[in-house]
């Protein structure tokens, strides 16, 4: 969770196309940019640089940058989306971690989303998803094998998104989580915080540097980061949630 570099990608107009699980509304594409340059700040906070990319409106969803690659300290990965409008993406991605990486490599079999990969200390954890397959997975392994890493397979909750929808890293050995997921025992030997019950939507947040940012508007959940002494930031989320995106999904950290 120490990190020197983030990369964004603004969202653009095309964004109100961007894909979602359910229709809550058409997200607001001037808030959603206020919102954007607020995580944006966040992050320049802790001392990090940030590439900031212009938006691409041929993809509606690229905002959500996570998904299309996975940073890690001696290499960048570009995944392969399993959803067919965000294929494209990962080659967008390319050459911009070739500018900032001296090493990149290629997922070029299955599928596999950067949201459903959480990395900890000691393992890669990848959830299995709608958009992340098994043949993605096995060639993930195969590339990062190599380096040291480990990785284990496990179950993102049905008609969740991503793994990372339901989780996140607060530090080596500490992770958030919905309850709905940490019950299925992938997180045994860890130590777990559950998010408040009703405030599931804010297991989404990030652990950057000093701060942990997490999406505004849950305050039962952030009282309880705040007494385990963890330096909160709020930044608001409601455009980026009605297009199922939330704190990991707007960067690339490294
Ligand atoms: C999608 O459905 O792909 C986007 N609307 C949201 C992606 C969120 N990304 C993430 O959780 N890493």
């Amino acid at each position: 969770y120490h990190f020197t570099h983030a990369i964004c990608r603004r969202p653009g107009t095309s964004a109100t196309q961007g894909l979602r699980a359910v229709d809550t509304g058409t997200p607001d594409t001037d808030l959603f940019l206020q919102h954007h340059a607020d995580y944006i700040t966040a992050l320049k906070s802790t001392g990090a640089t940030v590439t900031e990319l212009a938006a691409d409106e041929a993809f509606p969803d690229g905002c959500f940058v996570e998904d299309a690659a996975l940073c890690l300290l001696e290499l960048a990965i570009i995944m392969r989306p399993g959803a067919p409008t965000r294929l494209g993406e990962a080659a967008l991605m390319k050459p911009v971690l070739e500018d900032l990486y001296p090493n990149v490599a290629e997922i070029t079999r299955g599928h596999i989303e950067g949201g459903d990969i959480l990395v900890t200390e000691r393992e890669i954890l990848i959830g299995s998803s709608d958009r992340t397959d098994a043949e993605g997975v096995e060639n993930l392994r195969e590339i990062v094998t190599p380096y040291g890493y480990s990785i284990r397979m496990v179950q993102t909750p049905p008609g969740v998104l991503h793994f990372k929808t339901d989780c996140s890293l607060l530090d080596a050995q500490t992770i958030l989580s919905t309850r709905r997921l940490a019950d299925s025992g992938c997180f045994d030997g860890y130590e777990v915080i559950h998010v408040a019950e009703g405030e599931e939507a804010c297991a989404n947040a990030i652990r950057f540097n000093n701060l942990v940012i997490m999406p505004a508007g849950f305050p039962e959940t952030r009282a309880t980061l705040t007494a385990a002494e963890y330096e909160v930031r709020d930044v608001g989320n409601s455009e980026a949630a009605k297009l199922d995106g939330g704190m990991s999904c707007l960067s690339l950290r490294f």
